[in-house]
Parts: structure tokens; C-alpha cells; sequence
């Protein structure tokens, strides 16, 4: 059997990383092969463009170079990566995927969604998450978490709140048009209870199993 393809969005600071521990003991629990992969990055080639696209000194980098770029990695990661472990059986938890494309270079930037649908079907032909964990807060929650780790802003952390509201609502908007794929969860309330409703939204594809 193929393994099962889950990813984790959310803006800045709404508790991907502090989750996906969680999620991947989680699933091991269940005696599944588990792979924990992010973008942009999941491969050398797709770490090093990493490094370009959240590097500030590249602060001038024009919308349509990053949203390439995105998809320069993610082409890398879908072949190197993704793609073989499913095929093997394996489960693959990404942080990120393209959904922030769609979030941050569609909604955030304003490139057209119609450019990313195309590099969408290009790139991953007929693949697709099976399951996106949407981790939603309050912009200014996410913004104030990530400001309390006292890490150097990257590229993309140094916008405005209004790019990041942008961004909250192209995330919701994906959400509410493909809800069978979509698991929007309030990433506000206390790290126990998000994690039960992750847990609950992964019923379904874990019921599948028995
Ligand atoms: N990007 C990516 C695009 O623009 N287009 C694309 O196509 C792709 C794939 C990647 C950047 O690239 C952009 C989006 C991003 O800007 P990233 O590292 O994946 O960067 O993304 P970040 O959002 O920057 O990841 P962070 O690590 O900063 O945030 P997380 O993982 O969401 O948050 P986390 O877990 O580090 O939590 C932040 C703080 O909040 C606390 C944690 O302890 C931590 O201190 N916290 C909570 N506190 C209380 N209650 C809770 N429920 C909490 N959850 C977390």
C-alpha cells in the first residue's frame, strides 16, 4: 500500500515545528513508517535555495524569483523525496508545502494563482497532499510567538502585518475550497488541545488502516 501524504501549514509562529514531534510519534505509535521533511528545503539542493530565500541581504528579490525558486526546490524534493517514500509504503509529514506557495507568493505577493496551479501541475503532476494540518491563529498571536524566540528575522519575517494577513486568509480561503483535504485548527488554544485536534482530524485516514 501507498503511504500517505500529510502536510502542516500555518503563518509565522503558529506551532508547526512545536507540533510535528507530536505528530510524528503519533503515527509511529500506529507502527507507521514515518519520513519528517520540510520546504522549501527536504533535499541539498532544495536546503541550499533555502538559504537564498530567507537570506535578508536578499531583500530586493523580485515575487515571480521567489515563487520559482519555491518550486525549483520543491521540484528536486517531489522526485528525490516525497514521491519514492510514498511509493515505499511511507508516510510523508512536510512542513510546508504548496500551500504556502498559494499563501505566501499568491495571497501575500499577489502573483496569480493561475501561475502557481500551473508550476502546481508541472512539478507534481497528479500529487497532492492527502492531508493539509492547517494551523490558524490571529496574525498578531504568530507574529508575537515568533518575535519571543529572539531569533534574527529571516527574509520573509521581515514584512508587514498586512502581508501576513494576506497570507492568514489565502491559507483559509484553500481550506474552505477543498475541505475533504483540509483541516483548519485553532493553533491559539494551548499546545495539548491542538494536538488532540490534529490527532481528531487524522481519524479517518488512520481508520483506513484497520
Ligand atoms: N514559504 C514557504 C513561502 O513563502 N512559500 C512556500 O511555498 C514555502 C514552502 C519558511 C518560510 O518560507 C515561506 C514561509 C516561511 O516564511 P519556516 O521555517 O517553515 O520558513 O516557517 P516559519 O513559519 O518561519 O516557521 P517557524 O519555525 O518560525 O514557526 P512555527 O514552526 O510555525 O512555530 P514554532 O513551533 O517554532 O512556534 C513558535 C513559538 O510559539 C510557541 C513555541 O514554543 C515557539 O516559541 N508556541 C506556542 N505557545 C503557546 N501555545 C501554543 N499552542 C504554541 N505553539 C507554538
Amino acid at each position: 500500500m501507498k503511504g500517505r501524504f500529510i502536510v502542516l501549514e500555518g503563518g509565522e509562529g503558529a506551532g508547526k515545528s512545536s507540533n510535528l514531534d507530536a505528530l510524528q510519534r503519533l503515527l509511529e505509535g500506529r507502527g507507521l513508517a514515518v519520513l519528517r521533511t520540510r520546504e522549501p528545503g527536504g533535499t541539498p539542493l532544495g536546503e541550499a535555495v533555502r538559504g537564498l530565500l530567507l537570506d535578508p541581504s536578499f531583500a530586493g528579490m523580485e515575487a515571480k524569483a521567489e515563487l520559482l525558486l519555491m518550486f525549483a526546490a520543491r521540484a528536486q524534493h517531489v522526485a528525490q523525496v516525497i514521491r519514492p517514500a510514498l511509493e515505499a509504503g511511507v508516510w510523508v509529514i512536510s512542513d510546508r508545502f504548496t500551500s504556502s506557495s498559494y499563501a505566501y507568493q499568491g495571497g501575500g505577493r499577489g502573483l496569480p494563482w493561475e501561475a502557481i496551479a500551473w508550476l502546481e501541475r508541472f512539478v507534481q503532476d497528479e500529487l497532492r497532499p492527502d492531508l493539509t494540518l492547517l494551523l490558524d491563529t490571529p496574525v498578531e498571536v504568530g507574529l508575537a510567538r515568533m518575535r519571543s524566540r529572539g531569533e534574527p528575522e529571516d527574509r520573509i519575517e521581515r514584512e508587514g502585518r498586512p502581508f501576513f494577513e494576506r497570507v492568514r486568509a489565502a491559507f483559509l480561503a484553500q481550506a474552505e475550497a477543498a475541505p475533504a483535504r483540509f483541516a483548519v485548527i485553532d493553533a491559539s488554544l494551548p499546545l495539548d488541545e491542538v494536538q488532540a485536534a490534529m490527532q481528531r482530524a487524522l481519524q479517518p485516514l488512520l481508520t483506513e488502516l484497520a
